[in-house]
């Protein structure tokens, strides 16, 4: 019986991941720091996304005059996970990577569905260099995009 249902259970999970740790719809476990909030730092990790509520949208990076190739990227908004913790009022976001480097954001873009916080493109998990989690921009250039997003803090 049980044989069964974790048989089925299998069946009706969409989409197939590279390995039985990995969970639908997240490449991979990661976790990104929420501080500033004015309450104790904030963990939100891939599990979390999945609650705020995953998106699948197309974004393409700018190059000077240009727009390279729209990509299809998977992730959440920014702007719904600053929803679904109750963070409303601020004056810009910063986000972080694991080496330091970081920019603002302000409010009207954070709230745009132009800044998403995505773990695969085309369909593959991010490789190391840029993920697990890489802060997408838009229709902005190649500085916009902060790689291994690891901290976001709320600058009241
Ligand atoms: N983690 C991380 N992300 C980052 C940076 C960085 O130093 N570290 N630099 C930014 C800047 S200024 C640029 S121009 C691009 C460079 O990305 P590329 O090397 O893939 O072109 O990454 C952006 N994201
Ligand atoms: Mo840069």
């Amino acid at each position: 019986m049980l044989g069964v249902m974790m048989l089925s259970l299998v069946a009706c999970s969409g989409e197939k991941n590279d390995s039985a740790t990995k969970k639908e719809g997240s490449a991979a476990s990661w976790s990104i720091t929420i501080e500033g909030t004015g309450k104790d730092p904030i963990k939100f990790t891939n599990g979390e996304a999945e609650k705020v509520g995953i998106a699948t949208q197309k974004a393409s990076m700018k190059d000077k005059d240009t727009s390279l190739p729209e990509q299809e990227w998977q992730g959440v908004l920014l702007g719904k996970v600053l929803d679904y913790y109750g963070i409303k009022s601020y004056t810009t976001v910063k986000v972080e990577s694991q080496n330091g480097s970081s920019k603002e954001y302000t409010p009207d873009l954070v709230a745009s569905s132009a800044a998403l916080l995505g773990w695969k493109v085309d369909g593959k998990a991010l490789d190391s260099e840029n993920g697990p989690v890489q802060l997408v921009v838009n229709g902005k250039g190649s500085n916009w995009w902060i790689k291994n997003v690891s901290k976001i803090t709320i600058v009241k």
